[in-house]
């Protein structure tokens, strides 16, 4: 008894200890990494923290962060701030874990390859230790600045308008926007077979299961074959955790009544959209969103421009959805009262090694253009416009035809082994006149990531994340 309650003291004792110290020395920031599938999130945070850890080592692999943490004397060869660099060990977090150790091998393998595709929440954290600045703070030792870094699918913000809807009004927006070319092609299957539902009819399980499946597919089709991007809900597609439960085998309906009843089709199927507005706001939007610090949203903006007019305006509309979340705090129920608000956000064109140089700043306008056309003002937050390549896997060159200079960048496409130039055209500086898309151009390739030391232990090459990364954490340096 005497040996239990001794311990007890001992654990309080110590945790008070911990509380003061990490009170005292410690910052903590939520900083959250989002952007549409495929836009780069995984590639970013894998090359962020290894860059991080190598900058720990004394490689100058974030340029732009040694050079604020080495203030006035850069340049001079002086001292960074920063002591050392270190993941910190997972505890007992329910998040699931971001794989960077396997994420990194792969980039760095004797082939390189790009990590396996994600749709789920993970979360990691790294610790910076740095020495204070100025010379009374000195004395209180080291500091230390650890970033949790969540990366979450841009797909499920998608939901966020969908949490103040009912079935019938989400129902009714959804079909409109459906039987719209192209969403009606890729649809195709679920719209002819939506009318054999009928709403106030007994409830045939396998027939709303089946219409279930029809309708992801659909939003399947429009995301992989028509580049299509404002699809609800996001978990269709980027399913996370307990993705086939009977709450997802929903669907929208047309002719939904006010007050269905009870063992009807319609009843079910708005008992299972609220059931999955009930499990996103508690297990997403309540319990994540609400605390991130810090947002950088990753827009894969080349690959919308390469992919068509419809696709690309889609994913302005989904961008401008998203943008919306973000920077604005809007009347989303009891949502905000928990939230403190997203105090910076970043918004970083990804995949800039695809253009050469001086088409970067272009890239750049014309996301900002995206954003801030889509609401006026953008928010009270600092917001920043940034273009940026996580793995710098070309290299910029100039080419000559019929007399004229032209820039191109050279790289390797995946599995072809022989490097190519590839000309990706004029980016323009804003929303594209009408007859930009009259022009042809081509889908993007993607390039061999260039060869590494396995274990990336000197960094990885990139463009423009340490701007990214400084201009995010500044305040806080
Ligand atoms: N050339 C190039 N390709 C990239 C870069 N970042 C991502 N990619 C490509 O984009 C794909 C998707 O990236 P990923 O990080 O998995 O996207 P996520 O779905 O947002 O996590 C990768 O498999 C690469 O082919 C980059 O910096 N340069
Ligand atoms: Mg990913």
């Amino acid at each position: 008894m005497l040996t239990w309650l001794q311990s007890g003291l001992r654990n309080t004792a110590h945790d008070a200890s911990a509380r003061t110290d990490a009170l005292l020395h410690e910052t903590t920031l939520r900083l959250a990494v989002t952007g549409l599938s495929r836009a780069g999130k995984t590639v970013f945070v894998t090359s962020l923290i290894t860059n991080l850890l190598a900058l720990g080592r004394g490689f100058d692999t974030l340029p732009r962060l040694h050079q604020r943490l080495a203030g006035q004397a850069a340049g001079s060869g002086a001292p960074s701030r920063l002591r050392s660099v270190r993941l910190v060990p997972p505890g007992s977090s329910e998040t699931p874990l971001f794989d960077h150790a396997c994420n990194l091998a792969t980039l760095t393998a004797v082939e390189p390859n790009w990590p396996p595709r994600t749709d789920d929440l993970t979360e990691t954290a790294i610790e910076l230790v740095l020495d204070r600045e100025g010379t009374f703070w000195k004395h209180l030792g080291p500091e230390r600045l650890r970033l949790e870094i969540l990366d979450y699918p841009g797909e499920w913000l998608l939901d966020l308008p969908m949490l103040n809807q009912s079935f019938q009004a989400w129902s009714r927006e959804t079909l409109a926007r459906l039987r719209e070319a192209p969403r009606s092609l890729a649809c195709a299957a679920f719209l002819e077979q939506l009318p054999t539902v009928e709403p106030g009819a007994r409830v045939e399980h396998e027939r709303l299961r089946r219409l279930h499946g029809l309708y992801r597919d659909g939003l399947h089709a429009c995301q992989n074959e028509y580049g299509l991007r404002l699809l609800q809900p996001g978990r269709f597609l980027c399913p996370g955790p307990r993705a086939d439960a009977p709450f997802m085998w929903f669907f929208p309906l047309d002719e939904v009544p006010d007050h269905p009843l009870r063992g009807t089709t319609a009843a079910l199927l708005e008992e299972r959209f609220e059931a999955y507005k009930a499990d996103m706001r508690a297990r997403f939007f309540e319990t994540h969103f609400a605390r991130f610090d810090r947002q950088i949203l990753l827009v894969d903006v080349l690959g919308a421009l390469h992919s068509g007019r419809d696709a690309f305006l889609d994913t302005e509309q989904a961008l401008a959805l998203i943008a919306g979340c973000l920077t604005y705090k809007q009347d989303w129920g009891s949502l905000w009262s928990r939230q403190s608000a997203i105090e910076r956000v970043a918004f970083v064109a990804t995949k800039a090694d695809h253009v050469p140089h001086n088409h970067r700043t272009n890239l750049c306008h014309l996301l900002r253009d995206l954003v801030e056309g889509a609401r006026e003002p953008v928010g009270k937050q600092p917001v920043s416009f940034h273009t940026a390549a996580s793995v710098l896997s070309t290299t910029d060159t100039t080419i000559e035809v019929d007399g004229i200079a032209r820039d191109v960048v050279r790289g390797t496409p995946l599995g072809s082994g022989t490097a190519k130039l590839f000309d990706p055209g004029i980016v323009p500086a804003g929303r594209p006149p009408k007859d930009f898309w009259s022009r042809r151009r081509f889908v993007l390739p993607v390039f061999e990531p260039p060869r590494m030391e396995a274990g990336g232990l000197k960094g990885i090459p990139h463009l423009g994340t340490d701007e990214v990364l400084t201009t995010i954490l500044s305040d806080k340096l």
